[in-house]
């Protein structure tokens, strides 16, 4: 990636804990790479699993203590404790989704004549309360340093969500019959087939949806990237598996399996796509700036704490929809979250009105600002 901004003096550590699947590490290295080729800094990237990442970034050997790729330093955080090759303390450190930074990364931290801007990068929520959070100060119990809480929304007064400068421009320049015989080694369907792309958890309604698009009056066809839900696909297909290069048909229903690509080739399926099935954080967020109707599989939590956050993400993206789509909408995404068999002709008798939304509500969402650009922005207001 060339950078298409002179580099700073800015430095910027960055700690990831894998949890688990792609979402920790794939939020943090799209955030390191604009932050280094947008904003000039110069970032390093602690990991503690170096093999989810290189799913995302080939480049990066699992094998390697440290490496470089994209202009960003990458340390293997092989333990808790461990603060790099060198204990080099940088100016802005960002330690994502509350991990626990080294102690003796903050015990020096705390040494350090300029303070570093200590900055917790929170998961994604949609809820009204993060406005009230986001940019909140906590200091240190013993240290004399202080961190704040950066709070990624869909609404105005949040931290906003990752959009790089450059992702329309690629989109307008996609070249979709390309793209399928690359990936798909056939033409684009034709216009009467709907193309759903499918990210997703296991989930029990999948039964029911590959049976209704099996049954439906026009053909559906179905792309989906290796992963958790591939051993439906396969049970429903009657196949052993559902690996890349797979395909299979029943009735209506064709079904692609593909494999899993590099991070920055993620975006071109949702726009090869009519509609697509994305979870977690990064691939909802990517499904909004696609401008595409969506439906979005959600994290689940413990006590349904996940319940909440769907309702406050529908209440955002739906509320610019007419009435009875804002209502199928909700159903749809219900359903798909636990809550029933989903309908897929209430909800994709919608698709006129879906799609005029998806575009408006991304146009929206960008008002509130790149949560990098968002970042950078009051990172330097406190190292003026
Ligand atoms: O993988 P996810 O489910 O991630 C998470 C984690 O579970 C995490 O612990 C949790 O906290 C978080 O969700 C909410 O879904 P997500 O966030 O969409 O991340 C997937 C990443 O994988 C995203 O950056 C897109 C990328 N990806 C590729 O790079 N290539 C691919 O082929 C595909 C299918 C995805």
């Amino acid at each position: 990636m060339t950078p298409d901004h002179a580099p700073t003096d800015t430095a910027c550590d960055i700690f990831c804990a894998v949890i688990d699947n792609f979402g920790d590490i794939g939020v943090c290295w799209r955030l390191a790479r604009q932050l280094a080729s947008e904003h000039g800094w110069q970032v390093r990237i602690f990991v503690d699993d170096l093999r989810a990442f290189h799913a995302l970034c080939a480049d990066v050997d699992p094998a390697l203590a440290r490496q470089e790729a994209a202009g960003v330093v990458i340390e293997h955080w092989h333990e808790p404790a461990h603060a790099g090759q060198t204990l080099q303390i940088a100016d802005v450190v960002i330690e994502a989704f509350a991990c626990e930074l080294p102690p003796v990364y903050v015990a020096a931290m705390a040494q350090r004549g300029r303070k570093p801007v200590w900055i917790n990068l929170d998961y994604l929520s949609a809820e009204d309360w993060v406005a009230d959070f986001h940019l909140r100060p906590s200091p240190h119990p013993h240290h004399p340093l202080s961190k704040t809480f950066f709070f990624p929304g869909l609404g105005a007064g949040t931290g906003g969500v990752l959009k790089e400068r450059t992702l329309d421009a690629e989109q307008l320049a996609f070249d979709r019959d390309a793209w399928w015989r690359e990936h798909v080694g056939r033409s684009v369907p034709p216009k009467e087939s709907t193309v759903v792309s499918m990210f997703a958890y296991e989930n029990p309604a999948i039964d029911g949806l590959l049976a209704q698009w099996r049954d439906a009056r026009s053909p559906v066809v179905l792309l989906v990237p290796e992963g958790r839900i591939s051993g439906a696909l396969a049970r429903f297909f009657g196949l052993p598996h559902f690996g890349a290069g797979s395909a299979a048909e029943r009735g209506s229903l064709c079904a692609h399996a593909l494999g899993f690509v590099e991070q920055p080739r993620f975006d071109a399926l949702l726009w090869a796509a009519d509609v697509n099935f994305v979870r977690g954080e990064d691939s909802f967020v990517r499904a909004q700036w696609a401008k595409k109707p969506f439906v979005w599989h959600i994290y689940p939590q413990a006590d349904d704490a996940h319940l909440p956050k769907l309702d406050a993400a529908l209440a955002h993206y739906a509320s610019g929809l007419p009435h009875a789509a804002r209502d199928a909408v909700s159903r749809f995404w219900h359903t798909w979250n636990g809550a029933g068999s989903p309908d897929w002709e209430d909800f994709w008798r919608h698709r006129p009105a879906l799609e005029r939304r998806a575009s408006k509500w991304a146009s929206e969402l960008a008002s509130v600002g790149d949560l990098a650009g968002n970042l950078a922005e009051f990172a330097k207001s406190q190292l003026k």
